[in-house]
């Protein structure tokens, strides 16, 4: 299959890719949770979901493997390093109470997906404890053994754990599509920059394309 994207037509196979899913989790998309806690206005991302939830029930018709991540720590965080729970002045911090449950903690209500795009039987679910999905995670094994050559990357944010996961897969040999009306940042203009900079110099990271362009190929 082919589709319209930036810098030039994406090419990918069904059967060769999946649909990687990053972190649309309450934590970062409802009041209460981790994203609020570092002082961002969390309803700009809730923006995506009608178009995420498009494109993953077209991606489910059609048979593709779909990852979903989920920024997660151990309750007992030892995977989760002093810096990172220690660094500035959040109103809670990794692993306190919060009113969804301990903050970004796996298991807590907080810490779940959101409903509209909750993961079905046979989808993998990656809990990472890094912004980037291939940090100390099964998720690089688990593309390899079912032959993934192709991501298509939804979620959030667009700069942090998006970004940091595309250029992961793209050091690993992955060829990486961002769903440009799929993915969002709590800073417009932060979002807008990735994508630029993805698709810079000859698609140095990789593509990007509206969702209305995938579901045109796979409905093609
Ligand atoms: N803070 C922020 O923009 N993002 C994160 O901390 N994690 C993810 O992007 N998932």
């Amino acid at each position: 299959m082919k589709l319209d994207a930036n810098p030039f037509p994406f090419e990918f196979q069904l059967e060769r890719s999946a649909l990687v899913i990053i972190d649309m989790q309450r934590d970062f998309v409802e009041p209460g949770g981790f994203g609020e806690t570092l002082g961002n206005d969390v309803s700009l991302l809730q923006a995506i979901i009608p178009a995420a939830r498009a494109v993953l029930e077209a991606w489910r018709s059609k048979g593709g493997l779909v990852v979903h991540t989920r920024e997660a720590h151990r309750p007992d965080l030892a995977d989760c390093p002093p810096a990172k729970r220690n660094r500035g002045a959040p109103t809670l911090r990794i692993g306190d109470e919060g009113p969804m449950g301990r903050i970004l903690i796996a298991g807590e209500p907080g810490n779940q997906i959101i409903d509209a795009l909750a993961p079905i039987d046979g989808e993998i679910v990656i809990d990472k404890p890094g912004k980037g999905a291939f940090y100390a995670t099964h998720l690089q094994s688990e593309l390899q053994r079912r032959g993934i050559r192709g991501l298509i990357f939804m979620g959030v944010t667009t700069e942090v754990c998006v970004q940091t996961s595309m250029r992961e897969a793209n050091d690993r040999g992955y060829d990486g599509l961002l769903l440009e009306d799929c993915t969002e940042s709590y800073f417009p203009a932060f979002k807008a920059a990735t994508l630029e900079m993805i698709s810079a110099q000859g698609a140095i990271v990789g593509w990007t394309a509206p969702s209305a362009s995938l579901l045109a190929a796979l409905e093609g």
